[in-house]
């Protein structure tokens, strides 16, 4: 079983390399952001709730999230393997996940980080948000915020991989294809690791 993490700062480009990487290899794509955006789009309670910490750029409680994937986790039993796109975004989610996984006897295989420096991601979300809606891709003083979360309780998480040898970082700035090859380089890389050659 293949599990990996796409990881980074908000609009690195963690959702537009995803649907590319499960294309690729397969996989269950696991985008937290987009299940949390199904909820709202629901008007479930659950998106009720998640809606009103997405609107201001912070995290959505880890305990709404965590009980999510494992939901979501109940839905795909049977799944070869996971993309984690946008999780976990908190060391307790991190420690959550590694547990989720340890009862399904898996472990994540790798972490790759996309970086890409804060103005390039400053215009790439508010050109987003000129079609796409989302509340908290409109407000430059929102994105921001998003930022300073990122750093505070997002970044923590890349030392949680780092001590486990499994963090790989990648350069997020380029086309989309280009950043695509790199991201496949480095699977490539690690599923040669795994089958021993
Ligand atoms: P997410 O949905 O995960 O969104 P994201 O971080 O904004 O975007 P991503 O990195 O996927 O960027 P994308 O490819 O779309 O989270 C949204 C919110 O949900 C969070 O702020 C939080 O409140 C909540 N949430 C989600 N998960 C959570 C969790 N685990 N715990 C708590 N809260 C959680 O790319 C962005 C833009 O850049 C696109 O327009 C794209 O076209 C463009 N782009 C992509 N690659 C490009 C490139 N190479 N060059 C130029 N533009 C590019």
């Amino acid at each position: 079983m293949f599990n990996l993490i796409l990881f980074g700062p908000p609009g690195s480009g963690k959702g537009t390399q995803s649907e590319r990487l499960v294309e690729k290899y397969g996989g269950v794509h696991l985008s937290t952001g987009n299940l949390l955006r199904a909820e709202i789009a629901q008007k479930t309670p659950l998106g009720l709730e998640a809606k009103s910490f997405i609107d201001k750029g912070q995290l959505v409680p880890d305990e709404v999230v965590i009980g999510m994937v494992d939901s979501y986790f109940d839905l795909h039993k049977d799944a070869r393997g996971f993309l984690f796109d946008g999780f976990p975004r908190t060391v307790a989610q991190a420690k959550a996940l590694d547990r989720l996984l340890e009862l399904k006897k898996t472990a994540i295989s790798s972490v790759l980080a996309l970086e890409v420096n804060e103005e390039e991601l400053v215009k790439r979300l508010l050109n987003r948000g000129k079609t796409s809606g989302r509340s908290d891709d409109t407000d430059e003083s929102v994105i921001r915020k998003r930022f300073s979360v990122y750093t505070d309780e997002t970044s923590p998480v890349a030392e949680h991989y780092r001590k486990a040898r499994k963090f790989h970082p990648i350069e997020g700035v380029g086309s989309v294809d280009a950043i695509f090859d790199r991201l496949c380089e480095a699977i490539e890389k690690q599923l040669k690791k795994e089958s021993g050659h």
